[in-house]
């Protein structure tokens, strides 16, 4: 649940970037970082290897203006895709508030996509959330490669209800502002259907 602190009159949501190693969860944190407005976010916090592999998380903080008189804040955490890291992917996802799902496109990865998938809905089920109302968005990333699967055919796979889908090239930003765009939208809708008027 959202943390809903009345005396200051902030709300935090902790939404969670997941997805296999290399799919373009950081790349998507950096392109929101270096775009928005200095007294919108907070420090981006990275912890990587020198390849530049996520180790423990990501974190993004955003302040994404006011609802109902209460300041929102969102953090953007990623988790690292590497199949050996899942302790710590588990710990990221504890207390989550909403997951944008980053697929790989490459036809390579499909497999990979359907694993981290898997281990996603694993996670949430071990962590007590409940993975078909959980705010939720998928991402179809890396589209300008040229052996990127059909969007349809990855929609196919990893689609499963009928959450909104984004096609994205991250490091352009394409598709990034509309993936976060929808995951704020289903936390916010789901934060005033759980607020009295
Ligand atoms: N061509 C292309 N490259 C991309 C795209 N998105 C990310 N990349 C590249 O893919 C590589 C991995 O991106 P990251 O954002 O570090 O991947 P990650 O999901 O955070 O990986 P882990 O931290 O290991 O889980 C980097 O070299 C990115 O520049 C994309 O849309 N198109
Ligand atoms: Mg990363």
């Amino acid at each position: 649940m959202p943390f809903i602190n009345y005396a200051s009159r902030e709300i935090t949501c902790k939404l969670v970037y997941y997805g296999p190693g290399l799919c373009g969860k950081t790349t998507n944190l950096q392109w929101i970082y270096e775009n928005t407005q200095q007294d919108a976010k907070g420090k981006m916090v990275t912890l990587a290897t020198e390849a530049e592999r996520t180790l423990f998380f990501d974190l993004l903080p955003l302040s994404l203006g006011t609802i109902r008189g209460f300041k929102t804040r969102f953090q953007l955490y990623t988790v690292p895709g590497q199949i050996f890291y899942d302790a710590s992917r588990k710990l990221i996802l504890k207390g989550a508030d909403g997951v944008a799902f980053v697929a790989d496109s490459q036809s390579a990865r499909h497999e990979a996509n359907i694993e981290s998938l898997r281990n996603l809905q694993t996670n949430l089920r071990e962590n007590g959330l409940d993975i078909e109302t959980i705010p939720y968005v998928l991402q179809l990333n890396k589209r300008d490669l040229p052996t990127a699967l059909p969007a349809e055919e990855m929609v196919k796979a990893l689609q499963f209800r009928g959450e909104p889908v984004f096609e994205a090239v991250a490091p352009k930003g394409i598709g990034v502002v509309e993936t976060l765009k929808a995951l704020v939208k289903q936390s916010l809708a789901r934060l005033k259907a759980g607020t009295p008027a």
